[in-house]
């Protein structure tokens, strides 16, 4: 493929006051795709720069007869891009927690934006793509600011947007509608990454995936999808797995099927004709849509049902199966595409604290306050056995063991603690166990590497609803500005410890060697060796305690792993 390069900064063009005062400046660039104005700026006192190439469309908008169907590729485009401002994110409700406010929603969404410093040489670098969280409903590519970690790193960054909610997600589970859009999109964005980073300074050669939440589930469902080899090479999955719970949707055909019904799309059992549905869906607009999804409530994550109502599926194309029986099965190809990657696997140590965006209509409907504890009689009588009936067949012996393990006598604060715990070790840390074993089994071939974190540094930008007096640990999306954004926090009025900026550095070398080679360790950080299944050596994500020690929360894992899974083999309802 012709490569040619036409760099020339465009400073005879016009520059304007403002970029100036930013230290920012217009550079246009040739691109096999087509001709493109990113900006440059310095950075770390004017010792590095950082090129940055914006809103870049990787696939066509999915309107009209795309929405809801597979992605396609944009290809060239006319005249000179211009890359210099982020893009619409894609369509979303507000955020429960106001906290993050876009420009413009679109549905002409799939775009990315590469971060290159230094310069443009011949000398290729490893580069990382960043798949956003949100529950598969919320987030950006643009909220993630990838200047400091490419300018740290020496490593070219490109985050992404792909479809969320109903239009990502949507499935009848028929030919005509599987679902999984927004997978589709995120593997079209690594296919352009493959085809076109080498015009970006990048090499295609060693490409590092990593994605936190919804974005650590889709990085892991990637890579149980064989045909996605050679698209990338190593991952890091942060505070999610693919064989949580969390990460598919079991019942997406009903909540896509009422969702038709209600905007008048109704489905004909005896036709079977989804394709009447399927335009009667395309022709409605986002508003209609978004009202309908309102009435459901099926938008928002209700604390006691407690699935995401629009998640990938099994949709017998790009899964067969649910990713623990293709982990736990040695001759899968899915098992040997996982193991042929290199992988970072961690978590926060207080993931639960997404409970505490429990609604206070549900707080009042069970008579307590969020803000004062949460009562054991809900936890028991109420929380979990609405999870039994989701994932765990209504079995009522395990109900009985999950109260037991994890009830508390005479401490309110410290049984409300337990009720995050739980949500923790449920959801995040034990899948995140069976997926390191999985990963790191020396009964199957492996000649790649396995490292597990456990962040519990104080964050200065808690995530999601308030922490009540009671509460402890780091929540969920903690580690998050240590990659991104740190620097800038201080125009948002937010105080970052010297401590804080200390360890971001250190998370940007680790997350970047690792990028470059596999292997996180390098001089003057602390030592991180790799997982196995017998020492359990995870690094400790502390400031002031940056140490790696061994198995982490065993006793708890092994009630997850297979205290439970005895229970249901041997009491089956
Ligand atoms: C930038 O300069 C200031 C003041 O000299 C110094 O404190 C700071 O450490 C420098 N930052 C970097 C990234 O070099
Ligand atoms: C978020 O903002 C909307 C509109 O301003 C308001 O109605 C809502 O109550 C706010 N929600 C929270 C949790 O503050
Ligand atoms: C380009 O950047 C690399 C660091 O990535 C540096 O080693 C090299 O000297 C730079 N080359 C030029 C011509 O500035
Ligand atoms: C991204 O980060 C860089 C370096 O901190 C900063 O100069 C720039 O303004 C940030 N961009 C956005 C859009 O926040
Ligand atoms: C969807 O259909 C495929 C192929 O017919 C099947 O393998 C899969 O189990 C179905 N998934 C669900 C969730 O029903
Ligand atoms: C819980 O208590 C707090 C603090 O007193 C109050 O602000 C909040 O509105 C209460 N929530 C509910 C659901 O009653
Ligand atoms: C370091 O962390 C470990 C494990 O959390 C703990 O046992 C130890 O007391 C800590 N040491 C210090 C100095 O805080
Ligand atoms: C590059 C590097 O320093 N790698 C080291 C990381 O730490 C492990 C465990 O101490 C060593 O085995 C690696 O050689």
């Amino acid at each position: 493929m012709q490569r040619g390069f036409q760099i020339s900064l465009s400073i005879a063009a016009v520059v304007f006051l403002s970029d100036l005062a930013l230290g920012q400046q217009p550079y246009t660039i040739g691109s096999r795709l087509g001709d493109l104005k990113g900006t440059v700026k310095t950075v770390n006192n004017g010792t590095t720069k950082v090129f940055s190439f914006l809103n870049i469309p990787y696939a066509k908008a999915p309107v009209g007869a795309l929405r809801f169907a597979k992605p396609e590729p944009y290809g060239r485009w006319e005249g000179v891009l211009d890359a210099t401002k982020l893009g619409s994110a894609c369509i979303q409700p507000p955020d429960p927690f106001n906290k993050t406010t876009f420009k413009s929603l679109s549905e002409d969404c799939l775009h990315l934006n590469i971060y290159v410093p230094n310069n443009f040489t011949s000398e290729k670098r490893s580069v990382m793509v960043w798949i956003h969280g949100g529950a598969y409903i919320y987030g950006s590519g643009t909220l993630y600011n990838g200047t400091m970690l490419a300018a740290q790193g020496d490593v070219v960054v490109v985050t992404i947007n792909y479809r969320l909610g109903i239009f990502g997600f949507l499935s009848y589970n028929e030919t005509i509608a599987r679902g999984n859009y927004g997978l589709w999109d995120q593997m079209l964005a690594l296919k352009w990454v493959q085809d076109n980073i080498e015009d970006y300074s990048g090499d295609p050669s060693s490409i590092t995936i990593f994605g936190e939440s919804a974005g650590g589930f889709s990085v892991s469902l990637l890579s149980l999808i064989p045909r996605n080899k050679g698209l990338f090479h190593r991952v890091i999955a942060e505070s999610g797995v693919s064989d949580t719970f969390l990460s598919l949707s079991q019942h997406a055909k009903l909540t896509a099927t009422a969702l038709g019904d209600a905007l008048g799309c109704v489905y004909d059992p005896l036709t079977r004709n989804f394709k009447t549905v399927l335009y009667c869906l395309r022709s409605k607009s986002v508003d209609e849509i978004f009202k309908v999804l309102n009435i459901f409530g099926t938008y928002f994550i209700s604390s006691l049902t407690i699935e995401i109502p629009f998640a990938p599926v099994i949709d017998g194309d790009l899964f067969n199966e649910f990713p623990s029986k293709l982990l736990s099965n040695p001759s899968s190809d899915e098992l040997a595409f996982f193991k042929s990657l290199d992988m970072i696997i961690g978590n926060c140590n207080m993931e639960g604290s997404l409970y505490l965006a429990m609604t206070p209509e549900e707080q009042d409907r069970y008579g307590f306050n969020i803000s004062t504890g949460i009562p054991q009689e809900f936890f028991c009588d109420n929380f979990i056995p609405a999870i039994v009936r989701t994932y765990f067949d209504s079995n009522a012996k395990v109900s009985k063991a999950i109260c037991e393990e994890y009830k508390v006598n005479n401490d309110p604060d410290e049984q409300s603690r337990q009720v995050l715990q739980m949500y923790t070790d449920l959801f995040f840390i034990s899948p995140t166990f069976s997926s390191l074993f999985a990963h790191s089994n020396s009964k199957t071939y492996k000649t790649t590497n396995t490292f597990q974190y456990l962040f519990n540094n104080k964050t200065p930008l808690p995530y999601g609803a308030p922490r009540p007096a009671w509460y402890r640990g780091s929540g969920h999306a903690s580690e998050l500005p240590f990659l991104f954004g740190i620097e800038d926090l201080h125009y948002r009025h937010i105080d970052v410890t010297e401590d804080e900026f200390k360890l971001a550095l250190i998370m940007k070398d680790l997350w970047t060697n690792f990028a470059k080679t596999g292997d996180p360790n390098g001089s003057g950080l602390p030592k991180w060796p790799q997982f196995d299944p017998s020492m359990q050596t995870y690094l400790q994500l502390n400031y002031a305690n940056l140490t790696s020690l061994n198995k982490y929360e065993a006793e708890r894992t092994k009630f997850w792993l297979n205290t439970i899974p005895n229970i249901m083999h041997t009491n089956q309802n």
